[in-house]
């Protein structure tokens, strides 16, 4: 019998890239997201592949969620693997500057809404048993400060902290979690991060060689097929172009 894995926000970036890199490998696919044309349109491709159901559902709606994971069939019933990708950033303004709205939006999306996903499929995973593994998608905002990274740096950091306890109490279960934590890659993140402005999006990745959504996929590909008894914590990446700034120092 294949795998399955359950991926949310398989519409576009890391998320479509992994729909894509697991069902080239045969793997049975669970895809999430709330643009549906989109993900219809995925569905219909990669079903020509392998067996594919898509959920139209905001990873932020609770009941939406429960009634989604309920209506799977019951091929659907136990998870080899679960990808925590839907997430988002707005804005970069400094936090003085910004809405309380948006602040939440990353805190409904980024913590609440992987908190439900997990918390509603931990059970088919943990019916999978050895060998099952849940990728978190972090960042490199939730390790280093930058300025305007307030609320997504933090949401990010909840999610390496989160990841970390949940290994605890899956110890017992054959359950891994991994964190990945990516630093600049080239996807539609950015046009969400800047309001649809192409022109900082293109400035984001001009001349950066930036990490892309392949590269993502196959390095999710591979923590999820190392041997069962190996569990990769957590997994730091950047492009060669990127490293650190130095500390910020106000002169009097
Ligand atoms: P994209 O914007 O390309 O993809 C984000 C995906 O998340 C989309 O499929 C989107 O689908 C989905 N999504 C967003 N909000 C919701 C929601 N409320 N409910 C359901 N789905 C949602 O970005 P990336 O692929 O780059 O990002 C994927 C993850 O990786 C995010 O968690 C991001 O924080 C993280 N990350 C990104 C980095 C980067 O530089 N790109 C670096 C480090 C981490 P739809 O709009 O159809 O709902
Ligand atoms: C996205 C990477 O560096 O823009 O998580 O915060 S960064």
């Amino acid at each position: 019998m294949s795998d399955t894995l359950f991926i949310t926000g398989a519409t576009s970036g890391f998320g479509e890239a992994c729909a894509r890199r697991f069902a080239d490998a045969g793997w049975k696919l669970v895809l999430t997201g709330r643009r549906a044309e989109r993900l219809n349109a995925l569905v219909e491709e990669l079903s020509k592949q392998t067996e594919v159901h898509g959920l139209v559902v905001d990873v932020r709606d609770r009941k939406g969620m429960e009634d989604a994971i309920a209506s799977l069939p019951p091929s659907f019933a136990t998870l080899r693997g679960l990808i925590n990708n839907a997430g988002l950033a707005v804005g970069t303004d400094p936090a003085p500057k910004c809405s309380l709205d948006d602040w939440e939006t990353m805190v409904d999306t980024n913590i609440k809404g992987l908190l439900t996903t997990t918390n509603l499929l931990l059970p088919r995973l943990i019916a999978h048993g050895r060998g099952a593994g849940i990728i978190n998608l972090g960042s490199i905002a939730g390790n280093y400060p930058y300025p305007g990274s307030h609320v997504y740096g933090g949401s990010k950091a909840f999610v390496k902290q989160f990841s970390l306890n949940l290994r605890c109490d899956l110890q017992g279960t054959g359950v891994r979690v991994t964190n990945i934590e990516p630093g600049l890659c080239e996807s539609e993140f950015s046009l969400v991060r800047f309001g649809g402005d192409q022109a900082r999006y293109d400035a984001t990745y001009a001349g950066a060689e930036p990490i892309q959504p392949q590269d993502i996929a196959d390095t999710i590909f591979w923590v999820m097929n190392t041997p069962a008894h190996v569990n990769i914590n957590r997994l730091e990446l950047m492009p060669v172009s990127q490293t650190w700034a130095g500390f910020a120092i106000e002169r009097g």
